[in-house]
């Protein structure tokens, strides 16, 4: 059965996805460059909502000023004539070789003004097209080598980087939200910031931090060997998740940027579960863009690269008919209910309960039988089971 998706699906994908002309480190471009009018008009027949896109993605590094309106004009002609919007937008600065050491860690303060008005240059045009999210890559904040960064003062600059441009943003007085991006390695030997908790503690310093947030990406934890459904958990009680990069991966190896789901695939199931279902007992919800952050493998031709962008948003509809399926369950209700999961949300300590009537209280403590409760039998693993067959469609 094929899931059409349609605009209340909110899907959204990034140009340089299906515009990757699959050079790598091994081998030339196997595809031709992608015209991004293209890519729009594509898009939008396949039932996406929204595009994103790295500045130079739209605008080629380098061109004059007069290029650059002349393209952006194309380029917003054919928004309004296919009804897709721009959600979010992020700046390239990763390729161009001045970026080699960073651009806003980077070690020659040249680098990080130009980085600095480079990104200050997009948050205007992100604001112009009606972005609501900046999104933070630094793929090249980081190093080979131990001795090559002054760690204190790196985190120093990354602060007053992100800082400045959220100053910038409350100035102007845009609608845009920064989110940052974590990856633990490559291109960098090893990145700054480099899982969602790191980010999260940076956040945590920074002056206008209430602007900024996350935006995890699936594949990036789980190179790092991190469950990405617990990352963006953690995002979302945090109040930080701000945006989704989501993609597949096959456990802790280079960064494979698969179709959603063509990788760790009942890890997608409870990260789709989460998203459109939300936790067990209420909380938080992520109600943003459904964003892809894949590559089109190298081996497949235009055709192939239309089709795993539809696989992308097929691929999350059927998980999100089968995660709505396994919370309708009564089984699985009730399943919840025996292993604790619902238990979780009651305060540990009663209501107006002292901590000097937990100490006083004995039924906690002293006359508590560990060896009875510790008897107790949770049954994940039944409620594991129903998932998997959920997922699987077996029931
Ligand atoms: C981004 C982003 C990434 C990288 C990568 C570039 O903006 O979210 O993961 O750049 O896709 O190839
Ligand atoms: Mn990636
Ligand atoms: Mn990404």
């Amino acid at each position: 059965m094929t899931r059409t998706p349609t605009r209340e699906d909110k899907f959204s994908f990034g140009l340089w996805t299906v515009g990757w002309p699959a050079q790598d480190q091994f081998g030339s471009a196997s595809r031709p460059d992608l015209d991004p009018v293209e890519s729009v008009h594509k898009l939008a027949e396949l039932g996406a909502a929204h595009v994103t896109f790295h500045d130079d993605d739209v605008v080629p590094f380098g061109s004059s000023d007069a290029e650059r309106e002349k393209i952006l004009d194309r380029f917003q002609a054919a928004l309004e004539e296919t009804g897709i919007t721009v959600e979010m937008v992020t700046t390239n600065t990763f390729s161009h070789p001045i970026f080699k050491d960073g651009a806003f860690t980077s070690n020659d303060r040249r680098v990080r003004r130009y980085g600095l008005r480079k990104v200050l240059r997009n948050v205007d045009l992100a604001a112009q097209l009606g972005a609501d999210t900046f999104v933070m890559w630094g793929g090249r904040e980081g190093a080979e080598y131990d001795s090559a960064k002054d760690l204190n003062a790196a985190h120093d600059r990354y602060a007053e980087g992100i800082d400045t441009v959220a100053a910038y943003i409350k100035d102007k007085g845009y609608g845009l939200r920064i989110a940052i991006e974590p990856k633990p390695n490559e291109p960098r030997g090893d990145i700054l910031l480099p899982t969602i908790g790191h980010a999260l503690a940076l956040i945590a310093k920074l002056e206008h931090g209430d602007i900024v947030g996350l935006n995890p990406e699936t594949g990036h934890e789980q190179m790092a060997g991190l469950n990405y459904t617990q990352g963006i958990g953690l995002a979302l009680w945090a109040g930080k998740l701000f945006h989704i990069d989501l993609n597949g991966q096959r456990s802790i190896k280079y960064d494979q940027d698969l179709v959603f789901g063509h990788g760790d695939l009942f890890s997608a199931f409870a990260t789709v579960d989460l998203i459109e279902n939300g936790f067990p007992a209420g909380g938080p919800r992520y109600d943003g863009p459904r964003h892809f952050d894949y590559k089109p493998s190298r081996t497949e031709d235009m055709d192939g690269v239309w089709e795993s962008a539809r696989a992308n948003m097929a691929t999350y509809l059927i998980l999100k008919e089968r995660a709505q399926a396994f919370r309708a369950d009564p089984e699985v209700q009730a399943a919840f209910e025996e292993s604790g999961v619902l238990e979780l949300s009651q305060p540990t300590l009663a209501e107006g309960e002292s901590l000097a009537d937990l100490l006083a209280d004995r039924s906690a403590f002293e006359d508590f039988d560990v060896d009875a409760v510790a008897a107790r039998g949770f049954g994940f693993v039944r409620l594991n089971q129903l998932a998997l067959e959920h997922a699987l469609g077996a029931r």
